[in-house]
């Protein structure tokens, strides 16, 4: 019997902390996990923590896991081999696009792709052969809204800018609870201990939400707002800095900011306030503080990202940010220097080169808006899409309208899954095919180092040996693509193996060999703790991938959206509109299978303020029926002074007690899927991203 302790990056959600995992190997070979602690060796995480990264063992010794490769027959489930699984893939695939065209094959890729850099470097490997353009991803339900106003503004999808919360001595956070996700387009392990450290330094904190979320609650100020009408506020804020004259010259090429005074001249904090429901003197508060701060950094996330004009948001935060100086500044927002720089060693990106066939929703980055997913299935004619690929993603749970893309999935004449877990989505599979599990695997983040606080990087071995048979999920994408060219008849080029390309982009990139720093795989092998590079510096004007080398301030398509924005109608009286929740103990919509996780308080509860439960004669725990324009649920209310009246909140990524989900402890847990309400004609009509906060409900006794 022998003891191990091993360093390992957690990959659960974007705080990628550093753990301490302690293995034992018994006489007969097996492996068992003694511990799983915070690394305070860390180099970034400094020993934090959260409740999910113990779970890591839960998820390895689930016996729910799939673990080998598994044909459905009607409600049945076999084993397989891979090769006859490999083989059926590609008769399949290629006999639907022989008969129907490459486009009758779509693809879903959900969000754990980006935390496990085998997917990222070999899906496409296979993927990219099915040259379908129905390819989805979770970005449309999510962050597609930050990576278009980069492309249009600083020419790189990849490019953004990251609040330098070690630094700030003023945090505007609209749509975002760090305390709850451990933040996100802002990977911060320790989040709350940096916060606290702001305002120890004489920072200040401001949180715009319609709840009062932890976050909030840590914060100096919590400002309400009416759902889905923060570009109200952040138009207000923008005028007032320029009304006001609190604007500074920054030290960057910018094109376009005359246009973008005289395009929101109009929208002063007096006329924004009704629409967005904060005082006119609150907003110009606002706009003066921040301006007045000796540096300061206003950043938006998934509330202001998944609402009807999020990327009106998203363009509207780099515009307050750069018309204060920030833009690019030490306390400001400034892009990371990642050692695997993708930016550097990829296109920018394009946006419209192509439309969804249904509802001509516009293509970015070769991905469609996954709201079009199940229409896309569902409307016959040429085009029709009638198989699936689904890698790691749950979209019956993560999407809007999930009942109707049941019901697309059903009819589908093949589906692959690569998951491990028969779930709400995988069970439509035909085949699926598991992955190792996660600590069977190698590891480093090729995502979240280009959005962390400071320039880190760390590679990591697996922590325990590979089962017999097992295949990771990038030898999945090379088995899959091998039988796929076979049955083509056509080349493959050969590939390398995820740590070659690593070690490829460390000795290029900018810490590499034509550095001081001379990174390689070997130097990551020797400091398991991470390699910290330094604070973010500015960078931003060398980085730029814009045609004119200047950032484009006033992009034609966000400045058209100025219109759309100013036609609508103001929020009806009385309205009722559903927002998102997120909670420390949960992660999206697959963790919910560990006992440790789900235990305690319930966590899926419709949050709705007394006031409102009044009005509509609703008592504390009583079951209720929550209605909107696609669907309804039954949940259970818990009565929150901290909602704002008219708005109730659910988080998503429940509601698993359906029909052959084989994921027990999941199943036997109460709650309702969110996504059964969301619209999917809910959308930020500039990008298409869904508008998963600020839908239209009705809620009464069930
Ligand atoms: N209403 C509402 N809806 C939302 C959101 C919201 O706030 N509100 N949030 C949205 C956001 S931000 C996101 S990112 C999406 C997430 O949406 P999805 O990505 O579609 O869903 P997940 O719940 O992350 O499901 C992950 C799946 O990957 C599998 N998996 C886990 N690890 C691996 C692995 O290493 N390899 C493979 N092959 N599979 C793996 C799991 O078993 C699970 O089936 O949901 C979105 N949906
Ligand atoms: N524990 C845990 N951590 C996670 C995840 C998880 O599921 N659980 N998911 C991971 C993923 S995939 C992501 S993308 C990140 C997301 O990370 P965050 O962006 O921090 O997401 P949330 O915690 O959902 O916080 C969104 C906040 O927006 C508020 N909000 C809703 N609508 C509006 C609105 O219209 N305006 C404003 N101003 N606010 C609004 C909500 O009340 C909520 O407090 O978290 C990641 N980390
Ligand atoms: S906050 Fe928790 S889930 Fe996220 S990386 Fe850290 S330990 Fe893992
Ligand atoms: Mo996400």
């Amino acid at each position: 019997m022998t003891k191990t302790l091993h360093h390992r990056a957690c990959h659960l959600c974007e705080a990628i902390c550093g753990l301490s995992i302690e293995t034992e190997t018994l006489a007969d070979g097996s492996q068992q996990i003694l511990s799983i602690k915070g690394d305070a060796q860390d180099s970034f995480s400094r020993g934090h923590i959260c409740p999910k990264a113990v779970a890591l063992q839960d998820i390895q010794n689930d016996p729910d896991r799939v673990r080998q490769p598994m044909r459905r027959t009607g409600d049945s489930w076999q084993a397989i081999g891979w090769d006859e699984a490999f083989a059926l893939v590609a008769e399949r695939l290629s006999a639907i696009q022989a008969a129907h065209g490459k486009n009758a094959v779509a693809i879903y890729q959900g969000n754990p792709s980006v935390h496990n850099y085998g997917l990222m470097t070999h899906s496409n490997y296979f993927l990219g052969q099915l040259k379908t353009r129905n390819r989805f991803s979770a970005t449309s339900v999510d962050q597609l809204p930050h990576h278009l106003t980069s492309y249009l503004m600083y020419g790189h999808g990849l490019l953004l800018p990251i609040p330098d919360i070690d630094h700030t001595q003023f945090m505007l956070i609209l749509g975002g609870n760090p305390l709850a996700s451990n933040g996100s387009i802002m990977t911060v392990p320790d989040v709350e201990k940096r916060l606290k450290a702001l305002k120890a330094r004489g920072g200040k904190l401001v949180v715009v939400d319609p709840r009062r979320s932890e976050t909030a609650g840590i914060a100096d100020q919590h400002v309400f707002v009416r759902p889905g009408n923060d570009a109200a506020l952040l138009l207000g804020l923008l005028n007032t800095l320029f009304e006001e004259g609190l604007t500074r010259v920054s030290h960057l090429p910018i094109n376009g900011l005359d246009q973008v005074r005289t395009a929101i001249a109009a929208f002063s904090a007096e006329a924004m306030s009704e629409r967005c429901g904060v005082p006119a003197a609150t907003i110009r508060q606002l706009a003066r503080d921040f301006a007045a701060a000796e540096s300061a950094v206003c950043y938006g996330r998934m509330g202001v990202s998944t609402q009807a004009f999020g990327s009106l948001c998203h363009w509207l935060i780099q515009l307050i940010n750069m018309v204060t100086g920030n833009l690019d500044q030490p306390g400001g927002a400034l892009c990371t220097t990642p050692a695997v720089d993708l930016v550097a060693t990829t296109s920018g990106g394009h946006f419209n080169v192509w439309q969804s066939r249904v509802s001509g929703l516009p293509e970015y980055g070769g991905e469609l808006p996954v709201a079009a997913l199940a229409e896309e299935m569902l409307t016959p004619g040429e085009g029709q899409i009638r198989a699936l690929v689904t890698v790691a993603g749950n979209p019956v749970l993560s999407t809007p309208n999930g009942r109707q893309l049941e019901r697309a999935l059903d009819g589908l004449e093949f589906m692959l899954s690569v998951d491990f877990y028969i779930n709400e989505t995988t069970r439509y599979a035909d085949l699926i095919l598991p992955p190792t599990a996660p600590l069977e695997h190698d590891h480093y983040d090729t995502t979240f180092n280009v959005f962390a606080v400071r320039n880190v990087t760390r590679f990591n071995e697996p922590v325990l040996a590979k089962p017999a048979g097992a295949l990771d999920d990038w030898e999945i994408f090379v088995g899959l693509a091998q039988a796929f060219a076979a049955k083509q008849g056509t080349e493959l080029k050969p590939t390398k193996a995820p740590q070659q390309m690593i070690d490829m982009g460390l000795r290029f990139g900018p810490y590499g060999d034509q550095s001081e720093y001379k990174l390689s795989l070997a130097a990551l092998r020797e400091q398991p703790h991470g390699i910290d590079l330094g604070p973010l510096r500015p960078n931003l004007g060398e980085r730029l991938k814009t045609a004119s080398k200047a950032i484009e301030a006033a992009p034609e398509l966000l400045v058209a959206d100025l219109a759309r924005f100013a036609a609508q109608a103001l929020p009806a009286e009385g309205e009722l509109v559903l927002i998102g929740r997120r909670h420390v103990r949960s992660n999206n919509s697959w963790m919910h299978n560990y006992h440790r996780l789900v235990k305690g308080k319930p966590r899926h509860q419709l949050f709705m303020h007394p006031q409102d439960m009044a009005g509509r004669g609703l008592s504390d725990g009583q079951r209720v029926r929550v209605q909107s324009r696609v669907g309804a649920i039954e949940v259970e209310v818990a009565a929150s002074e901290d909602m704002m009246p008219g708005v109730v909140s659910l988080p998503h990524g429940w509601g698993h007690a359906r029909p052959g989900v084989q994921m027990g402890i999941a199943s036997a847990q109460p709650g309702a899927s969110a996504n059964d309400l969301t619209d999917e004609r809910q959308l930020d009509a500039v990008s298409g991203n869904a508008a998963l906060n600020g839908v239209p409900v009705q809620v009464e006794a069930a």
